[in-house]
């Protein structure tokens, strides 16, 4: 069954489909905002969860995604060590511009630019992961091989340890 999804998830599909991978985007009744939001919706871990959050590098001013298991929060110290920059929270308006989409939908591609991307190796753990897909009821579900492969993400160790 074919349903429209709205311009934002479209733009993530679209995305997806020029990578050349059946990647299907679902665009759901039920909110997706959260980690936890999305793995009751899917039914999965929160884990499961690729949460892609926004950073913006100290010196250069550039924007950094970190693409996290729902699980974990990120440790920025450890972000800066494999960047070699320091970085720091970005603010709503910064995560519109630098991806195109609105905090709680951000995708981890589709993007306005393309963006440095790091990827907790903790997703790498799972079969199966799911990812927002440009709005905060929109998700896909992909293989971390997959993740890594259309972000051209590195895989590194950026969770804070509790
Ligand atoms: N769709 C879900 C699951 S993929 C999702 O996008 N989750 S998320 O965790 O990646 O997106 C919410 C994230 O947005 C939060 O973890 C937080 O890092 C960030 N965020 C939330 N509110 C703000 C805000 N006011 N300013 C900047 N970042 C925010």
């Amino acid at each position: 069954m074919t349903q429209e999804l709205s311009s934002s998830a479209q733009r993530v599909q679209e995305a997806l489909a020029g990578f050349g991978m059946d990647l299907q985007v679902m665009e759901l009744t039920q909110s997706t905002r959260t980690s936890a939001e999305a793995a009751l919706a899917v039914g999965c871990d929160v884990g499961q969860i690729a949460k892609s959050l926004i950073f913006r590098a100290r010196q250069s001013g550039q924007a950094v995604l970190v693409i996290a298991s729902g699980r974990n929060r990120v440790d920025e110290k450890r972000v800066a060590v494999l960047l070699g920059e320091a970085i720091g929270k970005a603010d709503a308006d910064f995560v519109r511009a630098a991806t195109g989409f609105v905090i709680g939908g951000v995708p981890p591609v589709g993007h306005s630019q393309p963006l440095q991307t790091l990827i907790d190796g903790d997703l790498l753990a799972y079969d199966e992961i799911w990812a927002a897909a440009g709005t905060p009821n929109a998700l896909f579900r992909l293989a971390p091989a997959e993740l890594v492969t259309i972000t051209g993400g590195t895989v590194g160790e950026v969770k804070r340890e509790a």
